[in-house]
């Protein structure tokens, strides 16, 4: 299934990962028109949703060949959407393979003798191999066709309508590229765009997210008289009426803020590894260009961008430049989400694009969200294989995760631990909501380590039976995710996690616990000996 290892052939861009996906069986090209308004969605969930809760889940990657209104175009779609293709995508043979890199790159072995160290190298080294490097223009394939001025139109791209009721059309695998004012560093993270005309969109990047930390940064900088409380969505929204609430900025600050503009770019279709990397919920000062370099053992390829001050993979189908200005938000969706629901319109920066270069005959990437399971499930479970080595560095006690897609990434989390002291559930739970992006979850669930997590029946059998509810349910209050349609306030509101785990006397529970069944193991030899025999099965 994966490549051979040795040989590190990581894939350079969209097109060799096509190839592949190609030879392995795992790639239907639609050769039939299709509309990319709603038509390409209800293929793509159809096919997503193949085999469904079996071990084959998800059909192919699809290559729709002949667009209805784009004579030429292509578009890519359901490219992670099975195991099987998750692991292909990162040339592993299990995704637990890539949580054992990270643990030896973790903890490595103090060396104790000059032999010790010397066989460090090798891992250090291959470190080093991960740093993107810069190439030249010439060299870099995304920059083969330059549009600026008016010949940037995005509706020339294929890009997909989902559901009904969205709000128009959105890229929804976009890479959004943006630098640190205070670090350098770039950052690159999925927010979906939506296309209001030739070369505007939205740009919808919530709140907690990175980007939107680098755009209050700049308002940092540009009001150092006020260290706290800057809250730029608040800034901009409402224009005038906004403004005044922070009068003590002063009109000139106020506009001056409002007319700086940060760099924005963004990458669609690049190789797999980039494109998942950018969904990665990294911590916010590790690139992802460097973790896709860790996926792929080989250094990604950058280009400088024509107009922005930034760096992008050159390797790209697509590459869109330009900015937000700090000043202005406009109003975004509905769109139909991962949720299963739709998100209702909410005010997002807008991107302005100055500049598109692309490769000859780009080949659009594209998915589709929406009730589970979907392609994103997919890659919400390489995240969770991926992050249990990050996760245990700050609570070794978690034994496993599971993230059903059903529970939509932000809704659920059942979480395995070693108990050893009063209380220790709710330290864990805590923990989790304290980490990264996992402070989003709305409901933990937390049981033995003797409990298999990926077995729902097994862990609905527990939670039900070990809980008295009152007793073992904590509230919490603190930021929720954009897309939660219930909390009491958009992004913010309360979480729950339960303790399932088996009660102890030094946290108040003095009753007898009974054993859970199991048959006497010398019984099960003997009938595994006679089962056969016996015709039942
Ligand atoms: C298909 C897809 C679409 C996504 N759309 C958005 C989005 O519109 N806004 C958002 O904030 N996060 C979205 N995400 C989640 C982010 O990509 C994810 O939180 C990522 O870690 C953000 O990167 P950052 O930590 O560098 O900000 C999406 C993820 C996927 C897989
Ligand atoms: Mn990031």
């Amino acid at each position: 299934m994966s490549r051979p290892k040795e040989s590190h052939l990581a894939y350079t861009d969209l097109r060799d990962w096509i190839k592949t996906l190609e030879k392995s069986g795992e790639l239907k090209r639609i050769t039939f028109e299709v509309d990319p308004n709603l038509e390409m969605a209800e293929i793509a969930d159809r096919t997503a949703k193949l085999g469904k809760g079996t071990p084959k889940a998800g059909g192919p990657a699809l290559l729709f060949e002949n667009v209805k209104g784009h004579p030429g175009a292509r578009v890519l779609m359901n490219q992670f959407g099975s195991e099987r293709r998750m692991r292909l995508a990162l040339e592993t043979d299990s995704l637990d393979d890539i949580a054992n890199r990270i643990r030896t790159l973790l903890k490595p072995e103090t060396p104790t003798s000059f032999m010790d160290k010397l066989k460090l190298l090798p891992t250090l080294a291959e470190v080093g191999s991960f740093f993107p490097k810069v190439i030249a223009a010439k060299d870099a394939p995304c920059k083969q066709v330059i549009q600026r001025g008016e010949d940037v139109n995005l509706l020339n791209l294929p890009i997909l309508k989902t559901w009904p009721q969205d709000g128009g059309p959105f890229i929804t695998l976009p890479c959004v590229i943006t630098r640190d004012p205070k670090s350098g560093k770039r950052n690159v993270g999925m927010y979906r765009m939506q296309v209001y005309d030739r070369n505007t969109t939205g740009m919808h990047w919530q709140r907690q997210k990175v980007a939107a930390e680098h755009m209050r940064d700049r308002l940092r900088a540009a009001t150092p008289d006020r260290t706290g409380n800057v809250d730029l969505m608040a800034l901009t929204a409402g224009g005038t009426t906004a403004a005044t609430s922070h009068d003590t900025l002063g009109q000139t600050t106020i506009t001056r803020i409002r007319e700086d503009r940060m760099e924005v770019a963004v990458a669609i279709g690049t190789d797999p590894a980039t494109t998942f990397a950018a969904i990665v919920p990294a911590p916010p000062d590790v690139e992802e260009y460097l973790i896709s370099g860790f996926l792929r053992q080989k250094p990604l390829e950058l280009v400088k961008a024509e107009t922005v001050d930034l760096e992008v993979p050159a390797n790209a189908e697509y590459i869109l430049e330009g900015y937000v200005q700090l000043g202005e938000l406009r109003t975004e969706g509905p769109f139909g989400d991962h949720t299963g629901f739709y998100t209702m319109q909410e005010d997002y920066p807008v991107f302005h694009i100055t500049c598109i270069t692309h490769r000859k005959d780009p080949i659009y990437a594209a998915t589709i969200v929406g009730k589970p399971p979907m392609e994103d499930a997919w890659m919400g479970k390489a995240v969770e294989r991926i992050f249990l080595p990050l996760m245990q560095l700050t609570l070794p006690e978690i034994v496993d995760v599971n993230l059903p897609p059903e529970g939509v990434f932000h809704n659920l989390m059942i979480v395995a631990i070693k108990k050893s002291y009063a209380g220790h559930a709710r330290k864990v739970m805590n923990g989790i909501w304290a980490m990264g992006q996992a402070m989003f979850t709305k409901c933990i669930i937390v049981v033995d380590e003797d409990c298999n997590v990926h077995d729902l029946a097994e862990v609905t059998l527990r939670t039900t039976n070990n809980i008295d509810p009152e007793r073992d349910i904590q509230f919490t209050l603190g930021p929720v995710d954009s897309l939660d349609h219930a909390s009491r306030l958009p992004n913010y509101g309360s979480k729950m996690g339960i303790d399932a785990t088996r009660k102890w006397a030094a946290e108040g529970f003095t009753r007898p616990w009974p054993a859970m069944l199991t048959m006497d193991p010398e019984v099960k030899t003997r009938i595994d000996a006679l089962w056969k025999k016996l015709g039942i099965e």
